[in-house]
């Protein structure tokens, strides 16, 4: 098997130590990600998940005889109640070896029951929400799946089954992408035969990828919404109904549940928080950031209230199966994985309808660090992802696709290899918003260029240096630090391009922000880049006489490094005849 390595990690370790803002650190559910409780109180979930490989992992050989065994041979009590299952020492020889086949803990995977129990993750005042189940659509559930293992996509089936309204299951679809194992063939028939509900597996003769998967399972569907699932969740209680009455209201609701956390080596059940949503950075690559404000305020009146989402993830989700493809169902000449999440949040905004996360609703999912399949087609997983990722932009981006391809040469290389005449044709069809409305309106938080601010680099005049943000400890997530001065970049360079807004952040990739986290402290303030949160201490004003960055909480300027500060930029007393305060802001073309 490959191990497909999507992006190079120099460190995989996550540390909090110079992020102020953290009370709590937070084991993240992913490398490459951070997650705390701050000062506020509030749960900041910074960083993404994209399936990187763990680095210095080697797959051993495995076996025709190990990949087609049906390893399933459950301990009654294993796992019992979402909880972990601990592989004793002297099997862990078999536990890794195991471990390359589905890039899970296969062996703890297989000793859990397929009907396990889970705790009921709800906050209470989902429990006291009453559904109209008679009057609700019914719904197929489309489980898609490449060489999954026996015990997880069986649990995903009998957790719906469980833990579902009888009249609003309508089926269960699965829809196997020319899998290679033995076990998921003729053996997989006979045991859905004998399941209490009506399972159908849809065989795909060809390796067709997800996205082709899903339609394939969408066209047999007879339920009246399509609700899409990976072959690795798990449904908790009370699951469905948030969903479907969301669509009941409203036919052009994408509504997505909270997705909690299999732990992909014990396979514990660990309830995520409801205060994220979904996004994307600039390289198109889906982001969980912390809830904007409006959001935030609409939680603190209700907590079981649906809220909407800039992005969804991808993989659980539930829409109307006539507005599904009324909206164009999906891009086809996507291929294998990646990409079509953002297109399809992108088509259902900017086409007149909705994303959304119904917070009383729980879905567990096995979380990996890398793709346990091979990415068929030119490039390997690069050229794949990629290709996926260019037709989006080109669709759907206007003038921020070619600010895309600018910043990301590897989709670049691959722009000319696709056409997108067929979707630009449904986006006119469909009479669909432009992005930079669904940038104003559906993400105001968002930190990519516009014409009503400032996009460049900040260079410090005396020095002739440029402001950088920190690359942080994973590589690519959210990452906080230091405020650099580095020496300036000649070419586009997104660690020295930041934003200006007209509300006065600094602003850059990953929504990182120019902060004084301690300008209310006696101690002289330090600055630092940190997660955007619109706060007033991000705020600051540039006077294009004087050259000064005030920040306009304290009212002090940016300066160099200080005695007090010597690792990173500091706040001083406003002087328009000191040189180490002047910074000149220089303009970036961007389309
Ligand atoms: O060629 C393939 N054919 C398939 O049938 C490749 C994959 N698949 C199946 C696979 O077996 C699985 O059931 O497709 C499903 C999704 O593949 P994963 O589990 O490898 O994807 P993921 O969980 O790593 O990635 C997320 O992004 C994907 C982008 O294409 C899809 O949208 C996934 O559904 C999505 N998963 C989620 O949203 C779960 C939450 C993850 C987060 C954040
Ligand atoms: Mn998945």
């Amino acid at each position: 098997l490959l191990v497909l390595v999507v992006f190079l990690i120099k460190d995989p370790r996550v540390s909090f130590d110079d992020n102020p803002d953290v009370m709590i650190p937070l084991k993240s559910r992913h490398q490459n990600q951070e997650e705390y409780i701050d000062k506020r109180g509030i749960h900041v979930v910074v960083g993404h998940y994209m399936g990187d490989d763990i680095p210095g992992k080697t797959t051993p050989n495995l076996t025709e005889e190990l990949l087609n065994t049906n390893g399933f041979s459950p301990q009654p009590t294993a796992g019992e109640n979402g909880n972990p299952v601990h592989i004793p020492s002297w099997e862990a020889a078999r536990m890794q070896q195991l471990y390359h086949i589905n890039k899970f803990n296969l062996l703890a995977s297989d000793r859990i029951p397929l009907n396990r129990t889970l705790p009921d993750v709800r906050k209470k005042k989902c429990h006291e929400k009453v559904y109209r189940v008679d009057q609700l659509p019914s719904t197929s559930v489309i489980i898609v799946f490449h060489n999954e293992a026996w015990s997880t996509l069986l649990r995903t089936v009998h957790s719906v089954i469980t833990r579902s309204p009888p009249s609003l299951l309508e089926e269960i679809l699965l829809v196997d992408d020319a899998s290679q194992r033995t076990f998921l063939k003729e053996p997989l028939d006979e045991y859905v035969a004998k399941l209490p509900v009506s399972v159908r597996v849809i065989r795909s003769s060809v390796r067709t990828g997800l996205i082709r998967a899903r339609l394939l399972g969408a066209q047999e569907a007879r339920g009246t919404v399509l609700t899409f699932l990976d072959a690795h969740c798990e449904a908790t209680a009370g699951w469905l109904e948030p969903l479907l009455s969301r669509i009941a209201e409203d036919r052009t609701r994408v509504v997505c549940p909270i997705i909690d956390i299999i732990h992909e080596d014990t396979f514990q059940y660990v309830r995520s928080f409801e205060l994220h949503w979904g996004a994307f950075n600039w390289n198109l690559h889906f982001r969980w950031y912390t809830l904007g404000q409006q959001e935030l305020d609409v939680r603190k009146k209700d907590i079981t209230e649906a809220y909407r989402t800039p992005a969804m993830a991808g993989g659980l989700f539930s829409i109307h199966k006539d507005y599904f493809y009324q909206l164009g169902s999906y891009d086809r000449n996507m291929d294998v994985w990646g990409g079509e999440n953002l297109e399809m949040s992108f088509r259902v905004w900017m086409c007149g309808g909705s994303v959304e996360i119904a917070p009383c609703s729980h879905v567990g999912h096995v979380f990996r660090k890398s793709s346990p399949y091979t990415f068929p087609g030119e490039g390997g997983v690069g050229g794949v992802l990629y290709r996926n990722l260019a037709r989006v932009a080109l669709v759907w981006l206007d003038d921020w696709a070619e600010f895309y391809f600018k910043i990301n040469a590897e989709a670049a290389r691959v722009r000319d290899d696709v056409t997108v005449r067929d979707r630009l044709m449904l986006r006119d069809r469909l009479s669909c918003h432009d992005f930079k409305w669904y940038l104003d309106n559906i993400w105001p938080e968002h930190f990519f260029p516009m014409k009503d601010r400032f996009f460049g680099k900040i260079r410090h005049e005396q020095l002739g240096r440029c402001l950088q943000r920190p690359v942080g400890p994973g590589g690519s997530n959210q990452p906080t630090g230091p405020a650099l001065l580095r020496e300036c970049v000649i070419e586009t360079f997104p660690l020295q391009t930041f934003v200006f807004t007209k509300k006065g952040y600094i602003m850059t990739d990953e929504s990182v922000c120019l902060d004084a986290p301690d300008a209310d402290s006696a101690r002289e303030p330090q600055v630092r880049i940190m997660a955007c949160n619109e706060f007033e201490r991000q705020r600051w004003t540039y006077d294009e006489q004087s050259r000064l960055l005030k920040h306009l909480m304290s009212g002090l300027c940016l300066d160099l490094p200080s005695k007090a500060n010597p690792e990173t930029l500091s706040l001083q007393k406003c002087d328009a005849y000191s040189r180490s305060q002047k910074w000149h802001f220089q303009h970036e073309d961007w389309t």
